[in-house]
């Protein structure tokens, strides 16, 4: 959409008002749904988070908090050499209205060190911060329910190795 007005042919008052339009819409222009948190087992030190994330304009996550773990990254699955590896990243674009899935296999957050065992039925507290293209940064809280390892089908992947 912005490309529109990147002209600078263009009228000045269509420019100001767009980009006050911008900003005054600039909180909670990012959706999140679906989010989950694999449950784990007793003493087990890290798991994942899940969730379709969707920016209203060009975006990415550049961090999650949560007081479920000591550490918590965001992490990219990749395939090399017949080998699935993870590691952290900066961050994930979020291209404008493109919906993103954090998954098993893919970017997911990695929650490390937790503090207590998570359990079915429990609800992990997330908070995602996501900056937009001007480099404004705004939070979104999510509440993501606990499934199983069974309920999240794949979960191949093994995260100790690597970290
Ligand atoms: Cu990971």
């Amino acid at each position: 959409m912005t490309v529109l007005f990147r002209k600078p042919a263009l009228c000045r008052a269509l420019t100001v008002s767009l980009l006050a339009g911008i900003s005054l819409s600039a909180v909670a222009q990012t959706r999140v749904e679906d989010p989950w948190v694999r449950t784990s087992v007793p003493g087990q030190p890290s798991s994942g988070a899940f969730m379709r994330i969707t920016a209203d304009t060009d975006s990415k996550l550049v961090g999650v908090a949560s007081p479920a773990a000591t550490h918590v990254q965001v992490h990219e699955m990749s395939m090399t050499d017949d080998v699935m590896r993870m590691g952290p990243v900066d961050a994930v674009p979020l291209p404008a209205g493109k919906t993103v899935a954090l998954e098993p296999n893919g970017y997911h957050v990695m929650l490390m060190g937790l503090v207590g065992q998570i359990k079915e039925g429990d609800h992990v507290p997330l908070t995602l911060t996501v900056e937009n293209a001007k480099g404004e940064r705004e939070t979104v809280q999510v509440d993501a329910p606990a499934r199983t390892m069974a309920e999240s089908m794949d979960m191949n992947h093994e995260h100790g190795a690597s970290h």
